[in-house]
């Protein structure tokens, strides 16, 4: 983006309150020549997009295309990067399996290569930033084509893949706690594993992983929730039961409180595919009138539609952008042309229903969710018509 204009959104972000900001390097190109941004009131003053060395958040309001820069998705994990050799890095298959396999990068890259364009996010991704999301291309190869040529036994039902990453963890039982050094693991079932989209994947938007996104391989799980998503992936062990690890059984679970025949029943549930969500990510004005710019991100069902709501008047159609609505797993970006907006602060809030019904709750609606993971809610938005 030529620098004059980059200068102008930073000082409009400024304007906004936003000085702290750790602007990225490319600021919102995709606004039209004479828009403007238009300032969210209810983004605190100071939103760091790095905090730790190790984390980096996306400014969903610079969102320009279908794909989220390498350089600027989000990243987070449990047990820091670990720097591996793609040259001598190793995916071993093991346990249950006719032939244990020993498979280099290069021998991934010689198998049938496919392509996937997929929303991601992680499960704890909420307001007021939204920024652990974003939607990559990924491309490699089929995990089921990796255990087909293991052969998975007949009895093995569960698939662990590990990371390279590791650290000392406390199992407690009972109360007595034994202290062990542990891989970071996750697991799927065995059906799940078969299905064709899981995906052994070398490369985000034709460029090789980096470090960040779990160079040289990482496993890919279309409309499954970040943490499904094992980086810097080492090892796939197959075996009869399952598979309890922390970052399994411990760390990403749900409790919500559910009406069965007028009773509640508590459940807990593992987090596995991401539940129907869209948010605004920026609104601008421009000549006549503003747009209103959001995502919805899902589990790869169709969508039936996205809709905008102003202030308490009605539930008005969004329109889907063509090119992220032919990947069934991409992000869905939508636009609302917001005419007549008067002076003062508005709410604008969006919500998504898909074709089996689901309607994108209300926080209200999730009151008996009392996890803090998988927050799907609408999320009430405000600005200010100057
Ligand atoms: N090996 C490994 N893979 C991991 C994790 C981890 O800690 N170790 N964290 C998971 C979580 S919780 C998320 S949200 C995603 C983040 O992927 P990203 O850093 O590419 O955005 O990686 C997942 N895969
Ligand atoms: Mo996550």
């Amino acid at each position: 983006m030529e620098h004059s204009r980059r200068a102008f959104v930073q000082s409009t972000l400024a304007a906004a309150g936003a000085a702290a900001f750790n602007l990225p390097e490319w600021v919102l190109p995709a606004l039209a020549a004479g828009d403007t941004l238009v300032p969210f009131t209810d983004l605190p003053a100071t939103v760091n997009l790095t905090p730790t060395a190790d984390r980096r958040v996306f400014d969903v309001r610079t969102i320009d295309g279908l794909l989220t820069p390498a350089a600027q998705f989000f990243t987070t994990q449990h047990y820091g990067h670990p720097v591996l050799d793609a040259g001598t890095h190793r995916l071993t298959v093991t346990g249950l399996v006719d032939r244990t396999l020993t498979l280099s990068v290069d021998d991934l890259k010689r198998m049938k290569q496919v392509d996937v364009v997929a929303g991601f996010e992680c499960s704890g991704n909420s307001r007021p930033l939204q920024g652990l999301s974003g939607n990559g291309r990924w491309t490699g190869v089929p995990l089921r084509e990796v255990l087909r040529r293991a052969g998975i036994r007949a009895d093995g039902r569960e698939i662990v893949c590990f990371g390279a990453d590791h650290g000392e963890e406390e199992v407690d039982f009972r109360g007595r706690v034994t202290k062990v050094d542990q891989q970071f693991g996750r697991s799927l079932s065995r059906d799940k594993a078969l299905t064709p989209e899981p995906l052994v994947a070398h490369s985000l938007n034709g460029e090789p992983l980096t470090r960040h996104q779990g160079f040289p391989l990482r496993l890919i799980v279309p409309g499954w929730y970040g943490v499904a998503n094992v980086k810097w992936l080492a090892q796939i062990h197959v075996q009869a039961d399952a598979y309890l690890g922390k970052y399994q059984a411990r760390w990403y679970r749900t409790l919500r409180g559910e009406t069965i025949n007028g009773e509640v029943k508590w459940k807990e549930t593992a987090v596995t595919h991401q539940n129907l969500k869209s948010f605004i990510a920026r609104v601008t004005a421009g000549p006549g009138e503003h747009t209103v710019l959001g995502v919805v991100l899902h589990d790869g069902t169709p969508l039936r539609s996205v809709e905008v709501k102003v202030d308490d008047g009605p539930w008005q159609p969004a329109v889907l952008d063509p090119e992220s609505a032919k990947h069934p797993y991409s992000w869905k970006i939508f636009r609302y042309a917001w005419r007549g907006a008067t002076p003062g602060e508005h709410t604008l809030v969006s919500r998504a229903t898909d074709t089996r019904g689901r309607v994108q709750p209300t926080a209200e609606e999730l009151v008996s969710k009392k996890t803090f993971l998988e927050d799907n809610s609408q999320y009430p938005r405000k600005v200010r018509i100057g």
